[in-house]
């Protein structure tokens, strides 16, 4: 997966975006990430990357141009498009299922918006999908682009470890994840839940799915509807009641 981002602030991508993980899915070349400084594609001296917006109003917007030669810049020596994404608080709202069909992708762009946004020909140029992190609005698009990519980097096989955790974790299949416990056993007198020391691995996955399906069904009821429960599930569910 190679994702390019299109943004003014290109330095902050380096710690997080270097680090742990997914710095170390960078190093095994199991993912490319390259920051475009759309500055280095601005045509006057001021090196201008916004402006006024026509019809008045408070606020900057992102002008077109240095955008788009930005753009340019990352295509020009490809024999195909790559997805284009606009990080945008009017973008459909990113969650796990969008996040592993993104994981499938070859090559994504992302450009991280600032100001009051970007000049709606750009977007009209370029853009073929815009996403949001969330329905609140941020001072710029570079975390919700670093959020998307730690995201849609885990989906992809051999960024974690251990494929298994992958496939258990929250969110995954619809599900919230099962309570976590490490050492020591007895912390200021609250004991890990005895099934977990059992060693049957059969009885574990049952607890495991009960304590998903309650959580699930307690925290987050509207994920909870969505499930298409087993008759198992239903049995685990009313040993409760
Ligand atoms: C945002 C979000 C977001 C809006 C104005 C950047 C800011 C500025 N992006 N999910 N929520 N973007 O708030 O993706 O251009």
């Amino acid at each position: 997966m190679r994702f390019d981002i299109l943004t003014i602030f290109p330095d902050i991508f380096d710690v997080v975006l270097g680090s742990s993980i997914i710095g170390r899915a960078r190093e095994k070349g199991l993912i490319t990430v390259n920051t475009w400084n759309i500055r280095d594609y601005t045509k006057d001296k001021h090196k201008k990357t916004d402006d006024y917006p026509y019809g008045g109003g408070s606020g900057l917007v992102m002008m077109a141009q240095p955008i788009y030669d930005a753009y340019e810049a990352v295509v020009r020596d490809l024999d195909y498009k790559p997805h284009f994404i606009y990080m945008s608080p009017q973008g459909k709202l990113l969650d796990q299922k969008l996040v592993e069909q993104l994981a499938e992708r070859r090559h994504i762009i992302l450009l991280c918006g600032h100001y009051e946004g970007v000049d709606e020909r750009v977007l009209e140029k370029l853009v073929d999908e815009e996403i949001s992190i969330g329905d609140y609005v941020l001072t710029g698009g570079e975390l919700p682009a670093m959020v998307l990519i730690d995201a849609v980097s885990r989906a992809i096989p051999g960024v974690l470890s251990n494929e298994d955790s992958y496939a258990d974790e929250s969110h995954k299949n619809g599900l919230l994840e099962y309570p976590q416990y490490t050492r020591p056993y007895d912390f200021m007198g609250m004991k890990v839940p005895d099934i977990l020391l059992s060693g049957h691995h059969a009885n574990i996955e049952k607890w495991r799915r009960k304590q998903s399906l309650i959580r699930t069904r307690d925290k987050r009821p509207d994920l909870f509807e969505k499930l298409e429960l087993s008759e198992e599930d239903k049995k685990l569910l009313a040993e409760d009641t």
